[in-house]
């Protein structure tokens, strides 16, 4: 018998999904950084053996949309609800407050199992673990609830297991060697976006969008050349920085990162360019990906 089947990670922004994700699946697919919005799309990280196919869907932290790139993120949210075979709903210690009581309620209403993991055990005490547990045991009376620590590789493995266990049964969607459902050039604007999170304060890396024009992948090198879209031309020269120190900073890392991805020497030319409002843009939001 074979199964597989799609397992959507949902919750509050910074409960640590994309660390999960990617610790089930064994490579950094998601970028990760204490911000919020760092994930901004649905990325499908796919876990095969011989007799199963795990289809994990990290997804954006639920927000309130202010603007049209957000509602698109939670366009991409409703839609990991709606086909989900095993729904996870990521919680983190000390984690209360339901920001979003509509997404809340549909969880309580689905008809598939969910797992509720309380994620970042690792910076808790035991009593008030029991009382998180305790706590969520009533709010969400049909889930089943694991305290975790995926950054450090606690309890995920009975985590995965639970899902095989779970898994209908079906044959398997991508072909069995396939890690995720982005292309190359998806990881190389991650990569350089999760930099600019990293480097940028303010508003800077939500006004920011990547775009690789050229991957050209010869035998021991991949060429890349991608630009860096910002809003504004002030915030162009932000990123450019002092003598151009600040743009470098984030190449460097960039390639150092993208040379461990793709498991070859990268050569990288980062440009900078205006792009107006394309957050609010729909045509624009379209050309980088964002429709469901
Ligand atoms: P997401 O926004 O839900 O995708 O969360 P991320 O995976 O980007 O993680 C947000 C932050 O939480 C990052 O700084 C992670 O390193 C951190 N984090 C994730 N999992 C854990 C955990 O188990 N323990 C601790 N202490 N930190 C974690
Ligand atoms: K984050
Ligand atoms: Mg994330």
């Amino acid at each position: 018998m074979h199964k597989a089947g799609f397992v959507n990670i949902i919750g509050n922004p910074n409960v640590g999904k994309s660390t999960l994700m990617n610790a089930f699946v064994g490579e950094k697919l998601s970028i990760i950084t204490s911000k919020a919005q760092t994930t901004r799309h649905r990325i499908f990280g796919i876990v095969s053996g011989d007799d199963f196919q795990v289809v994990f869907s990290d997804t954006p932290g639920i927000i309130k949309p202010s603007y049209a790139l957000q509602a698109s993120m939670m366009d991409f949210v409703k839609s990991a609800f709606e086909d989900a075979d095993i729904l996870i709903y990521m919680v983190e210690i000390g984690e209360k407050e339901l920001k979003d009581e509509v997404f809340f309620n549909r969880i309580n209403k689905l008809d598939v199992p969910v797992l509720l993991l309380i994620n970042k055990v690792d910076t808790s005490d035991q009593s008030t673990l029991e009382e998180q547990v305790a706590y969520w045991k009533e709010k969400v009376p049909r889930a089943e609830i694991f305290p975790i620590s995926a950054l450090r590789n606690f309890q995920t493995e009975v985590v995965f297991n639970r899902i095989i266990e779970l898994l209908p049964e079906s044959p398997a969607f991508f072909p069995k060697d396939q890690l995720t459902d982005k292309p190359e050039r998806f990881f190389v604007n991650e990569i350089i976006r999760e930099k600019i999170l990293l480097h940028y304060k303010k508003e800077i890396p939500y006004s920011v969008e990547v775009e690789t024009e050229s991957f050209a992948d010869s035998e021991t090198i991949i060429h890349i050349r991608s630009v860096i879209m910002v809003e504004r031309e002030s915030q162009k020269g932000i990123i450019i920085g002092h003598k151009g120190e600040a743009l470098k900073r984030v190449g460097v890392e960039a390639r150092t990162d993208l040379e461990k991805f793709f498991g070859k020497q990268i050569h990288l030319e980062l440009f900078v360019k205006v792009n107006k409002d394309w957050r609010s843009n729909a045509r624009q939001l379209r050309r980088f990906g964002y429709d469901t």
